[in-house]
């Protein structure tokens, strides 16, 4: 198996990744985007087996209070998956600083995995870093995006590839649609999977873990929907589960 990233050079959160990636024979992130904490704390607990990270849009949480971190944070710890808060990061150095370590959310004391667009420049992996400081956290680069229309050119793609390459010591890689980068110490993660749709009503694209995965090189397919709105959330993240480690497994061969 590949996809491991067990290098010495790798950042820390991507070891770690890659070791729950091959114990778990995951490499399934569900999207919980659900608005209550009593659903995000039920969906962590019936996926919590399938997958090697939770992605939290914390901010939809209409009941958030300190407590349901703390939990997700000992469920996480306990069932070996890793949190990412997908919250996009999108400000000035000094501003992301502040949004990552303070506010109602204090996303740096519970979150592994952060993500942010490079359109205000260098500065905001600066910034992050700073209001990092004191636990391990990867980010990820938002080099493309799944949905229709997106405004995200070549120029600016490869531009953010550049800068991931350069600044490992904070970046684990990126949200793309597809490997961008030969550096095979960062990683790539795709969000847009669906094994049922094509689309929804509000810009969504989908593709299969098969074509993510074995044709477009990513390592790792986030499901919201196809996971959360299912009758069955777990029986479903197992079938995804089942779906993305073959088509890594294929791609590894
Ligand atoms: P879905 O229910 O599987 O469509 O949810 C997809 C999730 O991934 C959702 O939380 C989005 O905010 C997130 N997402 C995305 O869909 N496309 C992107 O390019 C990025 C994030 Br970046």
């Amino acid at each position: 198996m590949k996809f491991p990233y067990l290098n010495s050079s790798v950042h820390p959160v991507s070891h770690k990744l890659a070791q729950y990636t091959c114990d778990k024979k995951s490499n399934l992130a569900v999207s919980a985007d659900v608005t209550t904490a009593k659903e995000l704390l039920a969906l962590a607990e019936s996926v919590a087996d399938h997958i090697v990270i939770l992605k939290t849009h914390i901010d939809i949480i209409t009941d958030f209070t300190p407590d349901l971190t703390e939990k997700l944070r000992a469920l996480a710890d306990n069932a070996g998956f890793l949190i990412f808060e997908d919250r996009k990061f999108a400000d000035i150095g000094n501003t992301v600083m502040h949004q990552v370590r303070d506010g109602v959310y204090q996303i740096s004391r519970w979150a592994d995995i952060i993500n942010a667009h490079l359109l205000p420049g260098k500065g905001i992996i600066d910034g992050l870093k700073a209001g990092c400081q004191g636990r391990e956290i990867g980010l990820l680069l938002l080099a493309q995006m799944s949905s229709k229309n997106n405004l995200f050119s070549d120029s600016y793609t490869k531009e953010t590839v550049r800068t991931a390459e350069i600044n490992k010591d904070f970046v684990m890689g990126f949200i793309a649609q597809e490997k961008l980068s030969d550096d095979e110490d960062l990683i790539t993660m795709t969000p847009g999977v669906n094994m049922a749709k094509k689309g929804d009503n509000l810009g969504q694209n989908y593709h299969t873990p098969q074509q993510v995965i074995q044709d477009n090189g990513s390592d790792i397919v986030i499901v919201g929907r196809g996971i959360y709105a299912s009758d069955d959330p777990k029986s479903a993240a197992l079938s995804y589960q089942q779906a993305a480690w073959s088509a890594l497994e294929v791609r590894n061969a």
